[in-house]
């Protein structure tokens, strides 16, 4: 620590420095994250202070994250549904099956089923929880294999987990079926609706994924993903609205006796600009943002085909993947790699359709 304080310009302008550093989002294709809408950022800057932790001291804080709840519960059909904000879908997971391993205490060696596809926070949730995690292989379509899936389930899974928008290929799991099977054999069957949680119930062809199937249930959604939120912004969901209460631990001299939440201090200004997101532009409004960004997703790979770079998807959300060497990608985009070495390009709000022609001009001059 420096031992006189520096001034204001002198940090300001390291600072601004700094953030020359880091990567213009015009040519950012790689993330899930996006730049905040401007609501966003001025309800963020108005509740910088509010600590969701001690929810006494913030009691308008706090019926903002009930009211955040309730319309998210409410988009994925049961507004009666119990949650809360989490820092993102790393949390939700964590928590979700967090509640899956508390519901069953006499298990021995629990497992829970996930894809192949699922997103890396599950290898930490189980990890940290000591469960066993069996990897269900990924039909030709990069969706779960449901009667695979099935078949993995035994005496000592205590959950199975579909994913609505992969990570990597932006695919929809087979939730419907994965949710009968989760009604037959009575198992706690979480939903990873991270990224897809904000796009599908946006879609002009809606794919059924969350509560209006009776077997899901718990649902992870991002605000700070597609739902243009600052960051961290996730939700954790439950169709039961008391279930969160059985992870209760005692808080003695905090203005609530009792929290059921991972983190303890929780930022308020990213819940309040998941709200003012959504009320700001309503359905309509986000309706418009998907179309926007399916569309250019579309165009994309419309036009990486005229190179001859196939598709490795046909995704059901705005991520998508090619067949493509990684020589061919010019220099000053930023772009990912699958497990499976497809490049992925993920079509967020920020990424404007001119961004999309720059960047097929540039593989067109490349491959010429
Ligand atoms: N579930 C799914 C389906 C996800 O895609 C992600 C993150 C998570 C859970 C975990 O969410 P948090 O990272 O909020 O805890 N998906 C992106 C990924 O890992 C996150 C990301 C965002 C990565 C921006 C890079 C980036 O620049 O690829």
């Amino acid at each position: 620590m420096l031992n006189k304080g520096c001034s204001e310009e002198e940090l300001f302008s390291f600072f601004s420095r700094k953030k020359g550093e880091d990567i213009d989002h015009s040519f950012i294709l790689s993330s899930m994250c996006t730049l905040p809408h401007p609501v966003a950022v001025q309800a963020h800057c108005m509740f910088m202070e509010a600590n969701l932790g001690d929810p006494g001291l913030f009691p308008g804080t706090t019926s903002i994250e009930r009211l955040l709840v309730s319309r998210l519960a409410t988009l994925f059909h049961c507004p009666d549904a119990g949650g809360y904000a989490t820092s993102g879908g790393t949390e939700s997971n964590i928590q979700a099956l967090r509640l899956a391993k508390v519901l069953k205490p006499g298990v021995k060696s629990p497992n829970v089923i996930v894809p192949e596809s699922a997103h890396f926070s599950f290898k930490k949730a189980c990890d940290i929880l000591g469960l066993g995690m069996r990897r269900v292989p990924l039909g030709k379509d990069f969706r779960m294999d449901a009667d695979a899936a099935a078949e993995f389930i035994d005496a000592s899974s205590i959950a199975l987990v579909g994913v609505a928008g992969t990570t990597e290929y932006g695919m929809v799991d087979p939730i419907e079926d994965l949710a009968r099977i989760a009604g037959q054999h009575d198992i706690f069957f979480h939903v990873d609706a991270a990224f897809g949680g904000m796009v599908v119930p946006f879609l002009s062809r809606p794919v059924p994924f969350d509560f209006a199937l009776p077997g899901v249930t718990t649902i992870a959604v991002d605000p700070h993903k597609m739902g243009m939120s600052t960051i961290p912004a996730g939700c954790l969901l439950t169709r039961d609205p008391d279930l969160l209460h059985v992870l209760n631990i005692d808080t003695p001299y905090l203005t609530v006796k009792q929290e059921f939440t991972l983190g303890g201090t929780r930022p308020g200004a990213p819940v309040a600009a998941a709200l003012a997101v959504l009320d700001y532009l309503g359905v309509e409004g986000m309706k418009a943002v998907v179309a926007g960004c399916m569309k250019n997703t579309e165009r994309l790979i419309a036009g990486m085909e005229t190179f001859g770079i196939r598709r490795a998807a046909t995704p059901d959300v705005n991520v998508a993947t090619f067949v493509c060497g990684k020589e061919r990608v010019p220099g000053p985009w930023k772009v990912s790699w699958t497990c499976r070495k497809h490049l992925r390009i993920v079509c967020m709000p920020h990424v404007h359709r001119d961004r999309i022609e720059a960047f097929l001009t540039d593989i067109g001059e490349q491959h010429a």
